[in-house]
């Protein structure tokens, strides 16, 4: 008898207690993606990095949720895959620094280009305002305007400031991932 319940609650718990989900980062070079990757899988700060040559894979587990991140590469040459790696997943993750506003109008196309692919068609989108710890960063409303977040339709929406210098607003997206991702 004890046997069967053990069974049926581990039944239970892994419908209901294990989540799963996809992410994929993308973004222009040096906008904070592996650095972001970095604080989601050690809550910790990071050293300088290196620009990441096409894509990482990282997979990290926060309590009953396991996160498979594909953090990709930002340079102009490793744009035209980001559409490939962004295919089913369970949120896109467009990361942008907030500090560098010459390269926020590129930051908006790029986003838009992106969003218009009809294989991404319903998939949620977090966006993350990054670098605010940076005394230069544009502000929250003025980021929302520059990347015209507001004419995207037919997809979830979130919009965050962040620092990954800073694990306290991570968690903050952490959360919002867990309760808007299509769970996979
Ligand atoms: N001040 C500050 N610097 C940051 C922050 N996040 C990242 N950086 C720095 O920005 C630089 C680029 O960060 P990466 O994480 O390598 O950027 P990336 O988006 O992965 O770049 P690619 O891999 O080339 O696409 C590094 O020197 C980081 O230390 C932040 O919140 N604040
Ligand atoms: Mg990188």
């Amino acid at each position: 008898m004890m046997g069967l319940w053990d069974s049926i609650l581990k039944w239970l718990r892994s419908i209901f207690l294990k989540q799963e989900m996809e992410l994929s980062l993308v973004g222009l070079q040096n906008a904070g993606k592996t650095s972001l990757v970095n604080s989601i899988a050690a809550g910790g700060d990071s050293e300088d990095l290196i620009p990441t040559v096409g894509f990482n894979m990282r997979k990290v587990t926060k309590g009953n949720v396991t996160i498979k991140l594909w953090d990709l590469g930002g340079q102009r040459r490793f744009r035209t895959m980001w559409e490939r790696y962004c295919r089913g997943v369970s949120a896109i993750v467009y990361v942008v620094d907030a500090a560098d506003r010459d390269s926020i109008p590129i930051a908006r196309s790029e986003l838009h280009e992106l969003l218009i692919k009809p294989s991404l068609t319903g998939i949620p989108l977090l966006v993350l305002g990054n670098k605010i710890d940076k005394s230069e960063a544009l502000s929250k409303q003025a980021l929302v305007d520059q990347l015209g977040l507001e004419s995207l339709q037919e997809r979830e929406v979130c919009f965050y400031m962040i620092s990954c210098k800073d694990s306290v607003n991570i968690d903050v997206v952490i959360d919002w991932l867990i309760k808007h991702s299509k769970t996979v």
